[in-house]
């Protein structure tokens, strides 16, 4: 609870300056969707140690990114055509952490941003 609270609070507190286009705050859902160039977005930027739930939708057919593994998480997350798909991640102190297909062709990355 503190460190959601403690989350909160920075959140509020970085409001008057601009924020970048991928941010993703406590208890918000970011949207991404598997299309021919692979994750779009594929950089997500939140804050150290910030749970974040990625939300997967896949939109075309013919992709190997079928399925989604995220580093450190030993579960691969089938994405069913067009149907969300949510994976909660939390980000690491600092650093970045991986997300990819299950060939590792189609990468994407939650960038760890202190605030
Ligand atoms: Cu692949």
């Amino acid at each position: 609870m503190r460190v959601a609270l403690i989350a909160m609070l920075l959140a509020a507190s970085c409001k008057q300056q601009p924020q970048p286009a991928r941010q993703s705050g406590p208890g918000e859902v970011t949207e991404i969707a598997v299309t021919e160039k692979g994750f779009e977005p594929d950089r997500i930027r939140t804050a150290p140690g910030q749970q974040v739930t990625l939300r997967f939708t896949r939109k075309v057919a013919q992709t190997c990114a079928d399925a989604v593994e995220v580093q450190g998480d030993p579960v691969r997350h089938m994405l069913p055509l067009n149907a969300p798909v949510e994976v909660k991640v939390t980000a690491p102190k600092s650093g970045q952490l991986a997300f990819a297909c299950p060939m590792d062709m189609y990468r994407g990355t939650i960038v760890v941003v202190a605030q």
